[in-house]
């Protein structure tokens, strides 16, 4: 039924577009992978030109002796050089400075919780499912009020949420295809990212890294929700998890101290 709704409201070419963008900094990726499809279908032009206009140029009908060369004159030499230099210049050299600007102005600007609004999650990949963990009313991790929920992750709108993550056996990779976001989480480290999100609704999360037989079902979903439906959900969440949570529990207590 999902794949009969998707084929009668989208078109193939819709559907070969990436999900919406939700995020503040997505465009940035965006930018880059439309960069790098751009440049590459221009060189595969050029490519294609050379290769059939030279066959065409040089075919057996037109030229009747054979015109033998090392391809080592100077001028063949030159035309080489530039070619290179070309394709180094304009794709490799260029997607490096975009991409070293993009981590050093936006992607590894941390937003600190001692100055400004942030919302901490800790984030446990396992096989084969996420576990998420918000801090609770001490603000404090790994205690027994913390919210801790499975496959579910609730943030709110227009907020910065900075997760750090790990894994519980394997390396994961968490992907969230609408933040246009994937970090790796490795066992025994633990790996950062950051995001803020415009649109509340609901999306997909998924395991982007091959970690097991069910490698494939290890996806969450991750709801964007108004400040005020937040607020009221982490309240609610925050009571249950004093009334319910065992300080005993040793499989409760996976989070760790939060460190900046
Ligand atoms: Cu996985």
């Amino acid at each position: 039924m999902g794949l009969l709704q998707l084929g009668v409201s989208q078109s193939w070419w819709q559907l070969s577009m990436p999900p919406k963008d939700i995020s503040t900094n997505g465009h940035l990726i965006d930018h880059l992978w439309n960069y790098t499809t751009m440049l590459c279908i221009f060189y595969f032009i050029l490519v294609c030109i050379g290769l059939f206009g030279f066959s065409f140029l040089y075919s057996r009908k037109r030229n009747k002796t054979p015109y033998y060369t090392y391809g080592n004159k100077k001028k063949h030499l030159l035309v080489t050089a530039i070619i290179g230099a070309a394709v180094f210049l304009t794709i490799d050299l260029n997607i490096t400075r975009i991409s070293n600007n993009d981590l050093l102005n936006q992607f590894w600007k941390w937003p600190d919780p001692k100055t400004e609004k942030v919302m901490r999650v800790e984030v446990m990949a396992q096989q084969w499912m996420w576990s998420f963990r918000y801090a609770g009313p001490d603000q404090e991790f790994n205690t027994a009020d913390d919210v801790v929920t499975n496959n579910d992750l609730r943030v709110p709108v227009n907020t910065k949420v900075l997760f750090h993550l790990t894994s519980k056996d394997v390396i994961h990779s968490f992907f969230v295809p609408n933040v246009r976001l994937k970090v790796d989480t490795i066992p025994g480290r633990v790996t950062r990212v950051w995001w803020e999100v415009n649109t509340p609704g609901k999306y997909d999360i998924a395991c982007a890294e091959m970690c097991g037989t069910h490698h494939y079902l290890m996806k969450a979903q991750l709801t964007v929700l108004t400040e005020e439906d937040f607020n009221r959900w982490l309240a609610t969440s925050e009571q249950l998890a004093l009334n319910t949570n065992d300080p005993d529990d040793k499989n409760l207590a996976w989070g760790w101290k939060w460190e900046n």
